[in-house]
């Protein structure tokens, strides 16, 4: 089966507001990014996946848009939107862009019109519901706290929003919404884009009688039973035939509740709906009903290997992976798996880049993780910026009877604004992130943790991310090989096989800090090693966060 290019692709994601700041207001710009193109490219990445740059009011950084076909005035203009294309085109990378459309901002003017009355032509447009004995029509939380409905005194009806209450979600029954979304990705695709990332794709689709269910310590019930999983296919399909069947895109779907099962719908090599999901099995393995995701608990490394196989082995031949450890919504990597290495934090933010990059699948970068950058020292909530954040301190000292210093561990621990703080590129004043105050905290670590000392340094994580790079595309055993998980009961190390035709692949990861042993099998003797962060093998054994692979 031919390749197609996205399959080739390493994706390198940028968080605009923390990138590059190029005119000194403390927050990153698209010329910032045009500045630093070279940088990625010299990294090896095929793909940018751009978080929002539209027109916004910025209540959930971007992700809640006012207009579609603007540019945020504080990441530049429309012209320096195309520059950035074009000089990224011109070094050989694509730009993938998100596509936020389960909602839009309540200042985009589509709601401005339907809030305005019942029989305005963008009434429609989002869901309206009249109260129900007085009160909300359902009892489900939003995902940043409180109801999914919001009361609107104007037209004396609530409207739904899965997030902020500026953040009202579209109504993708209606027709002219769908079309009005097509003819919006028309536009970006025409100028030149090279796909989308779909954020939250998998939530637009409603069972628009809108259950209740049991009510939780929030005093609301769970949001997931909420939608659609079989509609959200038929639009997506729709979706396919009339937009994206013009173009040569990359789509990757955010699909928060994704299975196996329905990955291999989405991301189906006939290419009928996307090229790839994100799924949240493997970052949702710890949290607990009473507190969601806001414990400070790690995983079993056991669990996090099963998650991996199941979507590896489950996805072959039928539908295609992404592979990721870290986004804008995660804690940093080598902070959240591997305790930043507990001393070794080198070798663990390698080990991890190993373990993940050899797997099948299209390899996501989140910025600053090609240098292993690590969480943020948040001492208090008034050091946090996002909104998801302060709700989860107030619920958790609210409603869970958390102490300040438990939350706040909590926070530290998994908060959105652990990625979010400014790209590390060298060991000045504001990381070289910004020459004014910088909108969030530069990290205290940049000193020692930057760019600028890793670019041209043999062992630096930045250029082992280099190398793993260059692996999958000199490799098509990297890239199309099948994967076989081994010594699935240990809690130490993760070890898989890949295997293409007669060549085969062993990776050996070890997740801890201890020296753990570990038998090579005899059918890799005399192998090639590679994709290491120990000069030296010792026969045997596998010491702290070692990696390798070994190619037969
Ligand atoms: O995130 C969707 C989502 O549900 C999660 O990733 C969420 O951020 C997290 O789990 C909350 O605990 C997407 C975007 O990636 C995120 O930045 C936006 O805030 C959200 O949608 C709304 O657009």
């Amino acid at each position: 089966m031919s390749e197609a290019w996205w399959q080739r692709a390493v994706v390198y994601q940028i968080y605009p507001k923390s990138f590059q700041d190029s005119n000194g207001d403390g927050v990153g710009d698209l010329p910032g990014i045009t500045r630093r193109l070279p940088y990625l490219s010299k990294l090896g990445i095929d793909v940018i996946w751009l978080s929002p740059v539209y027109a916004s009011p910025m209540d959930d950084n971007g992700y809640d848009i006012s207009d579609y076909r603007a540019i945020a005035p504080v990441f530049g203009t429309m012209d320096d939107f195309d520059r950035m294309l074009e000089t990224a085109h011109g070094l050989g990378m694509r730009i993938v862009m998100d596509l936020v459309v389960n909602h839009t901002s309540d200042e985009h003017t589509w709601f401005k019109e339907s809030r305005k009355s019942k029989d305005n032509p963008y009434r429609d447009y989002y869901y309206w519901r009249d109260p129900v004995d007085g009160h909300e029509p359902s009892n489900m939380g939003a995902v940043f706290g409180g109801s999914i409905w919001e009361w609107d005194e104007a037209t004396g009806q609530y409207y739904l929003h899965c997030f902020s209450k500026k953040q009202p979600d579209l109504n993708w029954e209606n027709p002219s919404v769908r079309d009005e979304v097509y003819d919006l990705m028309d536009f970006w695709l025409a100028k030149g884009v090279d796909g989308f990332r779909m954020d939250v794709i998998g939530m637009i689709a409603k069972n628009a009688s809108f259950p209740s269910g049991d009510v939780g310590p929030t005093g609301y019930s769970d949001l997931w039973p909420l939608f659609n999983d079989e509609q959200v296919h038929v639009w997506l399909r729709e979706m396919r035939e009339r937009v994206l069947s013009r173009y040569e895109t990359m789509t990757v779907g955010e699909c928060v509740g994704a299975t196996v099962q329905t990955a291999r719908k989405y991301a189906n090599l006939d290419g009928s709906e996307l090229s790839m999901v994100f799924q949240f099995e493997h970052v949702g393995l710890t949290g607990s009903a009473e507190r969601g995701k806001w414990t400070t608990d790690k995983p079993k490394l056991s669990e996090l290997k099963r998650v991996f196989e199941r979507w590896e082995t489950g996805l072959e031949g039928v539908a295609w992976n992404s592979l990721y450890w870290d986004n804008h919504d995660q804690p940093r990597a080598v902070s959240r798996w591997v305790e930043a290495g507990k001393g070794h934090r080198v070798l663990a933010a390698k080990m991890l880049a190993t373990c993940l990059h050899l797997m099948k699948g299209t390899p996501y970068v989140y910025q600053g993780e090609e240098l292993g950058m690590t969480n943020y020292p948040f001492a208090s909530v008034e050091e946090c910026d996002d909104l998801e954040a302060h709700d989860a301190y107030r619920m958790l000292t609210q409603d869970c009877g958390c102490s300040h210093d438990e939350a706040m561990d909590a926070l530290r621990a998994i908060c959105r604004d652990n990625a979010r703080t400014p790209m590390q590129w060298d060991a000045s004043e504001q990381a070289g992130f910004t020459t004014g105050e910088p909108w969030l905290p530069v990290n205290p670590n940049h000193t020692h943790i930057n760019a600028a000392s890793q670019v041209d340094d043999p062992d630096s994580v930045f250029i082992h991310y280099r190398r793993l790079i260059e692996l999958r595309k000199r490799s098509e055993l990297v890239r199309q090989g099948t994967f076989e998980l081994l010594l699935p009961q240990s809690e130490e190390l993760f070890v898989y096989e890949r295997r293409l035709g007669d060549e085969r692949m062993l990776v050996a990861c070890n997740f801890c800090d201890c020296v753990v042993s570990f038998e090579v099998p005899a059918r890799y003797e005399g192998g090639r090693r590679t994709a290491y962060n120990y000069a030296k093998p010792i026969e045997g054994t596998l010491r702290p966060f070692e990696c390798f692979a070994l190619i037969a």
